[in-house]
């Protein structure tokens, strides 16, 4: 039992160190705002709320997300006693949307009760110690693609994401991942084949992806289920996936076979995990996808990807791959392609803000 004293927001905000640019946004700077969640005994919980500052990729903006965090879900909370952290989302289930503002605030409530039972996150959720594999991404022009990929592979990182979109040369990526065997390369498209034939799409099902995703809009829940009737490479779904009632949508509309990951679109742990088991008793493949977030994001997602149930590898880059410094200490390192789970209670990691 816990009693949620007190609730913090900082802002935290970093130019990226090079600037990441996909068919939706250029992004060059990253704002974030950082939840601290404290109970009684003065101890903390850490969440990170990653709504970007316009709507480009969920309808949350950083400035929305922080009124609904402080003004609505706070005064939810606040002097409440949790038995358990799931409770936090049961009492923000009044409130409509705002997936990223809940799963900020939830995370720290996760992260408090791990704490305070001495346990790392990890291990709290039912995760297995040990490291996570790393997976980087690489965006961009296609002229620096294959040095880019150079790099990466030269930094360790053993599964590449690479950005595509109707505009790419399918016949150089298959050059590139051909000459690359030993490296997992996943193609996401954040649906710019909308409104392209599927003939299109196809050209890109001769690359060798492990898998392809979300290459059409949010809803086109039927063009997704025509191209993986059509296409070798797994469909991935990212965008489309807001719920666990998303995901059973997926399997009825035969729209996909695997499915990405992220707390801040999912609203949070408690509906998370109840994706991962769904997907686990309908054998459905997983992995955690990125955000350009920093650390505070980032450790609670390398606690999801311990489940043994999310066996494909994630996006998960060292912390100076995004930033000059992280706010986390220690930083997320990335060493012989894998990241080191901290032992140490909760998230494992202190927070510098
Ligand atoms: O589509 O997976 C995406 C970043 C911001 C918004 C959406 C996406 C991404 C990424 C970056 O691909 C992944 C990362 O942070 O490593
Ligand atoms: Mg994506």
């Amino acid at each position: 039992m816990a009693v949620i004293a007190g609730i913090e927001f900082h802002k935290v905000k970093q130019p990226l160190k090079q600037p990441f640019i996909t068919v939706l946004q250029k992004v060059e700077q990253r704002e974030v705002t950082v939840v601290i969640v404290r109970d009684l005994e003065g101890r903390e919980g850490y969440g990170e709320c990653v709504a970007f500052d316009t709507p480009w990729y969920t309808e949350e903006t950083v400035t929305g997300s922080r009124f609904v965090m402080e003004q609505v879900l706070a005064p939810l909370l606040i002097d409440e006693q949790l038995e358990h952290p799931a409770e936090a989302a049961r009492l923000f289930s009044t409130v409509k949307g705002n997936h990223m503002a809940k799963a900020a605030i939830e995370m720290a409530v996760w992260d408090l009760f791990a704490k305070r039972q001495g346990v790392p996150l990890y291990e709290f959720v039912g995760g297995i110690s040990g490291s996570i594999p790393a997976g980087v991404v690489v965006a961009g022009k296609s002229d620096d693609l294959s040095e880019n990929v150079s790099v990466a592979i030269g930094s360790g990182y053993r599964r590449i994401k690479l950005k595509i979109s109707p505009d790419s040369d399918a016949a150089l990526l298959k050059k590139l991942v051909t000459s690359n065997p030993e490296i997992s390369f996943y193609a996401d498209a954040n649906g710019s084949f909308s409104g392209r034939a599927l003939k299109e799409l196809l050209a890109f099902d001769q690359v060798g992806f492990a898998l392809i995703e979300q290459p059409y809009g949010e809803q086109q829940w039927d063009a997704h289920r025509i191209a993986r009737s059509n296409m070798a490479t797994p469909i991935c779904l990212d965008e489309s996936i807001h719920s666990l009632e998303d995901v059973k949508r997926m399997v009825k509309k035969q729209a996909g076979d695997i499915i990405v990951l992220k707390m801040g679109r999912l609203g949070g742990w408690t509906e998370t995990l109840k994706v991962v088991d769904f997907c686990k008793n309908k054998q459905m493949e997983m992995w955690v996808g990125g955000m350009i977030e920093f650390g505070v994001s980032k450790a609670h997602n390398l606690a999801l990807a311990s489940l043994p149930e999310v066996k494909l590898t994630g996006d998960f880059s060292d912390s100076n791959h995004f930033w000059r410094t992280d706010i986390v200490s220690p930083e997320i390192r990335v060493e012989n392609g894998e990241i080191k789970l901290s032992a140490s209670p909760g998230i494992g990691y202190e927070l510098k803000v």
